[in-house]
Order: structure tokens, then sequence, then C-alpha cells
């Protein structure tokens, strides 16, 4: 045996982190597995169709073809909301174009998404070689620099980096909670490298030793010593993972808390310390009052934009903590190198149990009238019934529209919410609804679409159904874009859609489906329909005005006209607005 051998031989021996070797393929699949993903969406190209078949060799993860990259931008974005880690493949160029716009509501909402683009082969980079999927001037950096305006992180895998820039970046999706993007150049997917032998391990950084007790101990001292505490918290409360410590915290103190509209459903609604959601001035008198009058709010991921603050109306005590996911604000002083589920731990542990705080009252939900089971149906009776309708448990996906109106339901408990509030992409609930069903089959999923955002990613419930999945979709047919109307065009035509025959989709996706579709048009038909079994897909399409709108989702179009267009904008013009009901 020569000297060198020895020698590797016991350097491997001593090694903590013994090595194998691997195809580039097979070990990305491989973290891809360890880090718990079980499912890859995306549309196949040749760029990516090595890779591609060591998925199919493996057997490991299955391969969930969308219509188009824009939906598994969605799908893998949906499945990771349930997942908590998500990841599509697409191929060069064409593919991640198609899918920022939905990387980068990724992005927005603080959901770690990994997009992989099988990419121009290194042996063209090297020689200078044009290929299709390319802009033909000899350049290969558009779409990674593209996708460094939306994604976290970035690479270029190659042969010498491939084993170190994998694992840094599926970390750093999952540390952040945020998207990044992969090239895998389609020569190197059968490339045999050494990799590490240990599986990928998940977990966030260690927090400081001193920085750690020493902001558990501001925080602590500050809300103990407070005679109205309160917790605000946003989507990355949900992202984190601290529903669990945020109740406990609530619990110990008698403190009530609120969520923003962006993280409804993050905490159980029906608990008793949750008094609903937080907007300013669109907020219930109660939770409003609680927020704003608290002597110390402990907020969470905080990020105030206008539709998640009642157009700017919501305003924060002065002593409020700022807690993110790795730092925390407190008075002056900023906490570096926290996590936020040990932060709050050591909160809880250190607070003492109050007993004398009155627990706050529930927020109420939708208001309701008893309507005429004849009568035509309005949004006021669906919402209603809709309320009726929901069960423990359920997964519900809002899409922008009026079908934001299920943000002012009261759920029941151990539901899931998935909307995407900052980011607002039409189509997005589509795709989310196939990624969310693929990672979590045997709940019940509900979608609350209108016609014009379901217009945008239709074709993804052919995907949907040949996976037999069974939500349940309720879709408005109002012939347009009513929340629209509210900012301007309350009559015109660029605010029409065609009609389409919605409720006949499933049988034109799936000729022998079992699916059930309706088209409702009365309070009675509805009520029907909802006593309709789930054990098939149910498409429920209901025909409502184009002016009908519940007041919440006018007022605050209405707003928006006046912050999007300024006070000489056109929207002051006679009857160009869809306004309240008077
Ligand atoms: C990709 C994209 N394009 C355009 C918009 C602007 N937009 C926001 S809501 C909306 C209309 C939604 O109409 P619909 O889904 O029919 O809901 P409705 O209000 O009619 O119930 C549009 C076009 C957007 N949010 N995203
Ligand atoms: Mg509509």
């Amino acid at each position: 045996m020569s000297a060198l051998t020895t020698k590797s031989m016991e350097a491997k021996a001593m090694s903590s982190n013994p090595s194998q070797r691997m195809k580039i393929g097979d070990f990305l699949l491989r973290r891809l597995y360890e880090a718990g993903i079980r499912h890859l969406f995306g549309v196949p190209g040749d760029y990516n169709l090595a890779l591609l078949q060591q998925l199919q060799d493996a057997g490991a993860l299955k391969w969930i073809g969308t219509c188009n990259e824009l939906n598994a931008s969605y799908a893998a974005d949906g499945y990771a909301r349930l997942n908590g880690l998500g990841a599509l493949l697409v191929t060069n160029g064409v593919g991640p174009l198609s899918a920022i716009n939905g990387v980068a509501g990724s992005c927005s909402e603080h959901v770690p998404v990994i997009c992989i683009s099988g990419s121009i082969p290194l042996r063209s980079i090297d020689r200078g070689l044009g290929m299709h999927h390319t802009m033909a001037d000899g350049t290969f950096d558009h779409f990674l620099r593209a996708h460094a305006q939306v994604t976290a992180a970035q690479a270029r895998l190659t042969p010498r980096n491939a084993a170190t820039e994998i694992d840094r970046l599926i970390l750093t999706a999952w540390r952040e909670k945020l998207p990044v993007y992969m090239e895998v150049p389609s020569d190197i997917a059968y490339l045999d490298i050494e990799v590490p032998a240990d599986p990928l391990i998940l977990a966030d950084p260690p927090s400081d030793p001193e920085r750690l007790p020493s902001c558990i101990t501001a925080i602590a001292g500050r809300i103990s010593a407070a005679k109205s505490p309160a917790i605000l918290f946003d989507a990355d409360a949900g992202r984190f993972g601290v529903a669990s410590e945020l109740m406990e915290l609530a619990e110990k103190m008698q403190a009530p808390m609120a969520a923003i509209n962006a993280a409804k459903a993050v905490i159980d609604e029906t608990f008793p310390h949750y008094l609903g959601i937080y907007a300013g001035k669109a907020s219930e008198p109660n939770v409003r009052e609680a927020i704003e009058t608290s002597d110390c709010l402990l907020s969470i991921g905080y990020r105030p934009i206008e539709v998640t603050t009642g157009d700017f109306t919501a305003s924060l005590p002065t002593n409020t903590i700022h807690a993110r996911g790795y730092s925390v604000d407190v008075g002056d002083d900023n906490y570096q190198a926290v996590t936020l589920k040990e932060v709050l731990r050591g909160v809880i542990d250190a607070v003492p149990r109050v007993t004398s705080r009155a627990p706050g009252r529930a927020a109420a939900a939708v208001a309701g009238t008893r309507a005429d089971g004849s009568a035509k149906l309005t949004q006021a009776a669906y919402w209603q019934a809709i309320q009726g309708y929901l069960r423990p448990g359920d997964v519900l996906y809002v899409d922008n529209g009026t079908s934001f109106t299920i943000l002012g339901l009261k759920l029941p408990p151990n539901c899931t919410f998935v909307g995407s509030i900052n980011w607002g992409s039409i189509g997005y609930s589509v795709g989310a609804l196939l990624g969310a069903l693929t990672a979590a089959p045997d709940r019940r999923h509900l979608l609350f679409i209108g016609d014009g955002s379901f217009q945008v990613s239709a074709q993804e419930l052919s995907t949907i159904l040949r996976h037999d999945h069974k939500p349940v979709i309720f879709l408005i047919n109002n012939g347009g874009y009513t929340i629209e109307r509210g900012y301007l065009g309350k009559t015109e035509s660029y605010n029409d859609v065609a009609n389409w025959a919605y409720a006949d989709l499933p049988k034109v996706f799936c000729p022998d489906t079992s699916a059930r579709s309706f088209v409702v048009r009365t309070v009675s038909d509805l009520k029907n329909v909802l006593a309709t079994p789930n054990d098939t897909m149910i498409f429920v399409e209901s025909i409502m005005d184009a002016h009908d709108a519940p007041a919440a989702v006018i007022i605050s179009s209405n707003k928006g006209a006046e912050l999007d267009y300024g006070p000489r904008g056109p929207q002051h013009r006679e009857n160009v607005q869809l306004r309240p009901a008077m």
C-alpha cells in the first residue's frame, strides 16, 4: 500500500464528515429528499431532461408536470406553505423567465422555494457556442442575473462547486424563508463528484450565547412591567413556525393577540386570546383598541404595506418590540444572532404567569341577513353561506378580488390559510392549490377565486384532476374585474372578461371525471350545492352582479385609487368608480 493511500485512508477514518462519490444530479435529488421534498413541479425541456431521467430512475421524488412554469412556481410555493420547502424544475431561459413572477411572489411572501433550471451545457459556455433559449449573443448570465433580483441566493453548478453550492442554496432557502435559484448545466448531471455522506440537516444557526439571554431579559422586562401587553403577528410567525410559542406566551400573560391579514389563521382563530385582524382603522374596534393602546406591543415580522394596514391607518404604540426571524429591536437596542423560536421560548420561561387580566373579546364574524332562498345570489348571502360551510382543518385559498371577503370570516380550529396578500398576482391560488393538495392530499381544500383571476391559470385545473385531487372550487362569475371597478372603470369594457362556461371545464380537462359541477344563481341553489359530499372535486360557479361587492372590498379599492392616482386622478369624475351602497 502506498504512503499516499494509507494517509488518505487514515484521514477518512478520522474525519467526522465522511464522503462518497455520486453523480451531481443524483446528489441534488438526494439533498432535496433529505430536505423533506417529495415532489418536483415543472415543465421538461432538453436542458433538464438528463436530471429528470435521474429523478425517474431514482424513484424517490415524484414529478408533477404543470401546464406552464408560472403555474409550477405557484405550485412549488403552495407546496412549501404546507411542507416547509418546495421546488420546481424548468428549462433554460424560457422556463426561469416564465416562473419569475411566481418566484418573486415567494420572495415577497417569504416562502422557501428552490427554482432549478436545467441550463446551457458548460461545454457551450467554454467554447462560446450559441444555443437556443438564449439571446444568441454569446451571453449566458441573463437568467441568473434576473433571478438575483428576486431570490436570496443563486448559483450555476459546476463539478467543483456542486457539493457546496447545493447545500448552501437549500439551507439558505430554508433558513431565510426565501426562494433561491440554481442552474444545473445539462452536461454535468451525470458527472461523478465527491459529496458528503451525511444527510443534510435543516437547522437554524445557534443564537449568540450573550445576545440571546440579553434579548430575552430585555423583552421579558418590558412586557412583564406592562399593564396591557399585546401581541401582533405578521406572516413570518407562520413561516418561522412560532404559532404555538405565541399562543403559550399569550396564555401565560393573559395578553390579547391580533394578526395582520397576511397572517390569517396562523393562530387558531378560536383561541380565547385571539381577537381578530388588525388593519388600523379597518379593524374591529376592540382589536384596534387592544393593539393601539397597548403599553407594550410585541410584534412579529411586521411588514406594513397599504393593504395590510388599512391604507396606512395602522398606528403601533411607541413601546413596540419588533421581533423578526433572526433579529429583534427593543427600544434603541438591536439584537443580532438570535433566532425567533429561541427568543420566544426564553421569554415564555422568563415572564411571570398572570391570572388577573380578563381575556379579550373575540371579533364578530361577518354579520348576515336572512336571504330569501329564491332570490338572486348576492355577495352578502354568498359569504354568509360560506361561513357556515367551513370545517375544522380546512385549507383555504384566496385569490385577488371580491374573494378577499374570506379574510373577514371566522375560521374553525386548525385551518390553514394560503394567500398572497403582499404580492397579489392574480391566478396564484390555482397553482398554489395544486401544490398544497400535493403536500397534504388528505385535508379538505377550498379555493375562493374570481373569474378574472381564474382565467390566468385555469389550465392547472387539469393537473389537479389528473392526480385525482378533490378540492372544492368556489368561483365567482361576475363578468370581470369587479375589485378594479372600485378603483376606476366601473362600467368600462377594460374591466370585462370573456364569459367562459367555467363549470364545464372539469369535463373539458378530464373527460371521464367524476367531478361535480354546478352553476349557482340563487341562495337556495347554493345551499343545495353546499350539501354535496366531498368525495370528488366540486366546482361551484356562482353568477353574481358585476357591481355587487362587499363594502370592505369597495372601500379599500376606493382608498387605493386615492393612493395610486392622487388628488388630480381620474377617479373623481362622475360615476367612474364602484362605490359602497348607501
Ligand atoms: C398578474 C396580475 N395582473 C393584474 C393584476 C391586477 N388585478 C388585481 S385584482 C384583479 C381583478 C380580479 O378579478 P376577479 O378575479 O374576477 O375578482 P372579482 O373582484 O371580480 O371578484 C386584477 C386584474 C394582478 N393583481 N395581478
Ligand atoms: Mg370577477
